[in-house]
Order: C-alpha cells, then sequence, then structure tokens
C-alpha cells in the first residue's frame, strides 16, 4: 500500500482568479502560470498578499476507489476530479482524507481551488481578526492512494505501565466488511497478539516486548503494525506517560520544567508550506539551546513537525484553531460545530504522537463571559474521552477575571508585564515583570485551583532586529525581559514552565485596532523572520546551561 501512495508535491498549472470564485475554476480557467505544491499561492510574484482562489491543476494516473490525503490548506478548497466536485475542506490547517471514485484506471485530471477571501460567518474559523496572517495555498503535502477495503476512523495506542510497558490499544474501523479481530506486531514481531472486535470496534491492553522509555533525552520510539480486514496499519509510538500531581506537571513520573516557545509554523518566503530543511533547523536549534518544548500555536500542527518532535525529544502542546473568539462566536452553533469538529479531528490524527504532552483550543477567547463555558467544557469533556491520557488547557489572557479555569487541567496564562501593560518605563522593570508574575502564582495557588498546574503560555516584547540601546523594542529590552520570566519560572515551585512568546517574527497585519505590528510583522520572535538569532536567544541559552531542567 504505502509503495502505491503518489505523493502529489511538484509544479502544478496554476491560475489566480480574484474573489470566491471555484465554480469558475472548473468552467471557464485558463491555466496560464505554475505553482508549487505545497506552496502559499500569495506570496507568489505578481499575487503577493492578493485575496482571491488560487487554481491549482494537474493530471494524475489514478482509477477505481481512491483517497486523496491533505495534510493541511488554507484558508478552504473545493476540489474536483475530471471537473466534478468531490470534496470541500472547510478548515485551514485541517488533515482531511476523501475517499472518492476515480473511474477507469488512466489519466485524470485534479483541480484543486483555494481561496483566501474570509468568509465572516461564524461557521468560519480562520477569521478575520486573527493576530496572525491568513494565507492562501496547499500549506503541507497532499497523497493519493488506492482506498484501503476498511479505514481506521480510531486507531490510539495509549500508554498505561511503563516498567511493565503496557499500552492500551483501542481501534474503530469503517468499511463494507466489518473485520472480527485485528492482529498486534510490535517492532519486529513476526507472531501477532490478537485484538478481539466487534462491529469492527475493539480495545484491549498488550505488552510491548522490550519496552523503552520515550523521554526527551532517549527519545525512543517503538512501531506496531495492526492487520485488520486484509489491510495492514503502522503505528509509531513512544512509552511516555504525563501526569498531574500537587498542582505539578511529571513526565515519566519526574516533575517536569517546560521552558520553550510558542511557534508559528510559518516562514516569511513560504507562508505556511514551511520547506522541511527549515523546519527541521528549527528544531535543532530549540533543541540545542536548551528549550524542550513548543506550543504549536494557533492551529493543528502537520505530521512533518510532530514526527521531528517524537524523533527529537521536543514536547508539545497542540491546539485547534481559534484566536481571542468572542462571547458571540463562542455562543454561535456553527462556530461551536467546527470547533467540535476540529478539535476532534486534531487529537485523532496526533494521539500517537508522544511528544504532545496538552491539549489545547480557543486561545484568547473570552473567557470571562458565562457563553464561554458551554464550549470550553464540551472541548474539555470531548478531548478527555478521545484522550484520557494527556491534560487539557487554553491560553487566558483573561487571568484573574478568567471565569473558565475549573474547566480544564491546567491553568495557562498568556500575559505581556513589561509590554502591553500601561505606565511603563522606556526602559525595563524587572522588580514589576517578577511581581505580576509572583501575583499570577498565589492566584493560581488558591484552594480551588491549587491542585492544577500553572504555566505562563505566552510572554514577550517585540525587539526590531539589530536594535539596541536597552529601551523598549530593542534587542537588550526583550532579552531582559525574557530572562526576568525565564529565572522566575525556574526558580518558582508553582509554575510548571513557560512557552515565550515567540521562536521567530512572524507575519500578521501591519495595523489592528489594538496592536501595534511593526512592517505587519509580530517582532516578538527571539530570533527573526529568517531565524537569525537576536540577543535573548543567546540568553536564554545561556541561562539553561546554568540550569539542569
Ligand atoms: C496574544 C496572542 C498571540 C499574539 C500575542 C501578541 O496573546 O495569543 O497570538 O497576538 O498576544 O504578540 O500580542
Amino acid at each position: 500500500m504505502e509503495n502505491q501512495k503518489q505523493n502529489l508535491a511538484g509544479v502544478w498549472d496554476f491560475t489566480f482568479l480574484p474573489g470566491n470564485a471555484a465554480g469558475t475554476a472548473v468552467t471557464g480557467a485558463k491555466f496560464d502560470s505554475r505553482a508549487a505544491v505545497p506552496g502559499c499561492f500569495d506570496l507568489m510574484p505578481g499575487l503577493y498578499l492578493r485575496r482571491g482562489t488560487g487554481v491549482y491543476r494537474r493530471m494524475v494516473q489514478a482509477g477505481g476507489e481512491m483517497e486523496l490525503t491533505s495534510d493541511g490548506l488554507g484558508l478552504r478548497a473545493e476540489i474536483f476530479w475530471d471537473k466534478r466536485k468531490i470534496a470541500e475542506i472547510d478548515a485551514a490547517f485541517s488533515k482531511n482524507v476523501i475517499r472518492f471514485d476515480a473511474g477507469k484506471c488512466g489519466e485524470h485530471e485534479l483541480i484543486i481551488a483555494v481561496c483566501n477571501e474570509f468568509d465572516d460567518s461564524f461557521g468560519s474559523l480562520f477569521r478575520r481578526n486573527y493576530d496572525f496572517y491568513a494565507h492562501g495555498g496547499i500549506y503541507r503535502p497532499l497523497t493519493l492512494a488506492p482506498a484501503r477495503k476498511i479505514r481506521p476512523d480510531e486507531l490510539k495506542i495509549i500508554p498505561l505501565d511503563l516498567e511493565r510497558g503496557t499500552v492500551r490499544i483501542s481501534v474503530r474501523f469503517s468499511g463494507k466488511v466489518l473485520p472480527g479481530k485485528a492482529e498486534i506486531f510490535f517492532d519486529q514481531q513476526t507472531a501477532g497478539a490478537v485484538l478481539p472486535l466487534e462491529n469492527g470496534a475493539g480495545s484491549a491492553e498488550f505488552t510491548v516486548p522490550d519496552a523503552k522509555v520515550w523521554s526527551p533525552e532517549t527519545p525512543f520510539l517503538h512501531r506496531a503494525r495492526i492487520a485488520a480486514g486484509g489491510e495492514e496499519f503502522p503505528v509509531r509510538f513512544g512509552l511516555r506517560k504525563i501526569e498531574i500531581r500537587s498542582g505539578r506537571l511529571l513526565l515519566n513520573g519526574k516533575p517536569l520544567k517546560l521552558i520553550g516557545c510558542n511557534r508559528h509554523d510559518a516562514h516569511p518566503d513560504f507562508g505556511y508550506a514551511v520547506p522541511s530543511e527549515i523546519r527541521l533547523r528549527d528544531l535543532l536549534m530549540l533543541k540545542q539551546s536548551g528549550m524542550n518544548c513548543i506550543r504549536g500555536c494557533h492551529y493543528p500542527q502537520s505530521e512533518e513537525l510532530l514526527d521531528l518532535c517524537d524523533e527529537l525529544g521536543i514536547l508539545v502542546w497542540e491546539e485547534s484553531l481559534g484566536w481571542g473568539n468572542s462571547a458571540e462566536c463562542l455562543k454561535d452553533p456553527d462556530f461551536q460545530a467546527k470547533q467540535l469538529r476540529e478539535t476532534r479531528k486534531m487529537a485523532l490524527k496526533s494521539i500517537n504522537h508522544p511528544c504532545v504532552i496538552l491539549w489545547g483550543f480557543l486561545n484568547e477567547c473570552d473567557s470571562t463571559s458565562a457563553e464561554a463555558r458551554p464550549l470550553i467544557k464540551a472541548l474539555a469533556d470531548l478531548l478527555h474521552e478521545t484522550d484520557p491520557s494527556r491534560p487539557v488547557t487554553y491560553g487566558s489572557n483573561r487571568l484573574q477575571r478568567d471565569i473558565c479555569l475549573d474547566l480544564v487541567d491546567v491553568i495557562s496564562f498568556n500575559t505581556y508585564p513589561g509590554w502591553y501593560t500601561a505606565n511603563e518605563d522606556q526602559f525595563i522593570n524587572r522588580a514589576f515583570v517578577a511581581s505580576h508574575l509572583q501575583g499570577l502564582a498565589e492566584f493560581a495557588s488558591r484552594n480551588e485551583y491549587r491542585d492544577k498546574p500553572l504555566l505562563i503560555s505566552e510572554v514577550g516584547a517585540e525587539a526590531i532586529p539589530g536594535l539596541t540601546g536597552g529601551h523598549r523594542w530593542t534587542e537588550e529590552y526583550q532579552a531582559d525581559l525574557l530572562e526576568t520570566v525565564v529565572r522566575f519560572v525556574l526558580d518558582s515551585d508553582r509554575c510548571s514552565g513557560t512557552f515565550l512568546w515567540q521562536f521567530c517574527d512572524s507575519r500578521t497585519y501591519s495595523s489592528s485596532s489594538s496592536q501595534v505590528r511593526a512592517g505587519g510583522f509580530n517582532c516578538k520572535g527571539m530570533v527573526d523572520r529568517h531565524r537569525t538569532p537576536k540577543q535573548s536567544w543567546h540568553r536564554i541559552a545561556q541561562l539553561l546551561r546554568e540550569y539542569e531542567l
């Protein structure tokens, strides 16, 4: 099966149509240009930051029942096979498997019309007010393969006991003929263990032979092959446990201090279609700096990124797409339904990645309003039910005013002392920054919250690369601020970690009602948009060499 999979990366025929023009794409489009897949069309020459419909076309050899897998595109797409619509994708960054009848074996035309016009209805998840750029394009790999006889709608391997090497494997297949059992083979095993199935679903405990624990220091990965209904499904997984005890996060039974950064999976020249080499370099830089984690802000991560984090031993907070959603939005039934659908999809796609230790959603929503509670509760319940093995959280910027913190396992505060706080001096006030963080730690130590770990999930300051002098917007100011935060977190018994804002400068909009974004970039990166370190990067790396995480 794997060798029948076609990777559709390459240069496709292309044309750009103004507006939301998927209909015209199939009837009247004249393909007058070429575009790379994966790629963002709104960074191509002549189309820089344009909004409209990018229409991609190529010919493919295929026939019979096929599966087209998209690991992520945006903002939304319509897909046509020989001019017949076979799918619509209405959520950016979402992984989708499309099953369709490709007809007779031979050459067929595949058209993907991707639109990056904003849709202001509440049913749209990528909204105009988000503080990261809404690119149009096919962000991540596309593959095409013959459809399997059965489909694994769920396939979970959850570590149970690390010493005994036990895991719980749960599967749910769909298809015309459902298998009565699955066979599980670990690593090099040739004799499988049986998992009985009823209506294509089953769950049982297994022992992994010669089990080795996965950790950031020794990211050991096991493999399982799951054979059922004449098909084989390979899965890679790791044996590790993330737990909460007395308000602390524990990894494999030991207290965990998370020191890392928020990272947009983005690049100024490629948008969200980040080339593998750049993704790899980013993660190697992070690992070498001594940081141990990233928050994949603010959307589901690519398979490639999660694979790399599994291999390098980088811990990940993965979250579904959302940003600053208002009470009006949070109570909208369409918005709610899509949030739930996409959050569940994210959890099911990433559940076997040991690097993922936290699930998140709805960054900085209006969690002071009663309207937020039903959706936050529903998302937390859904994640717990889909995956009982990982804690759930959301980045709150409402701090002490938040009324939803009881609904999640971990309290995560996005806070910008020394940046957005009013009446600040031109120069850093370290005591103010530390006392603000101390205030949050005290708040989180109240009876009702003391059993929940506390994270500072965003904190930072803008720094224009090369600007020095120590005042706001300079590299020193940012380095001083972030150093103060990291020292506080390392020394605090209450705080389980921080995700600094942010890894690299990232594209957003030049202005919005509440934010100043120099040149259309959020310049709070510790490295600049092309990944050249600022002073803060070196400062934090030096500090982490002095401490042992
Ligand atoms: C927010 C948000 C980020 C970014 C940041 C900032 O808290 O979650 O996406 O906008 O602040 O730079 O202000």
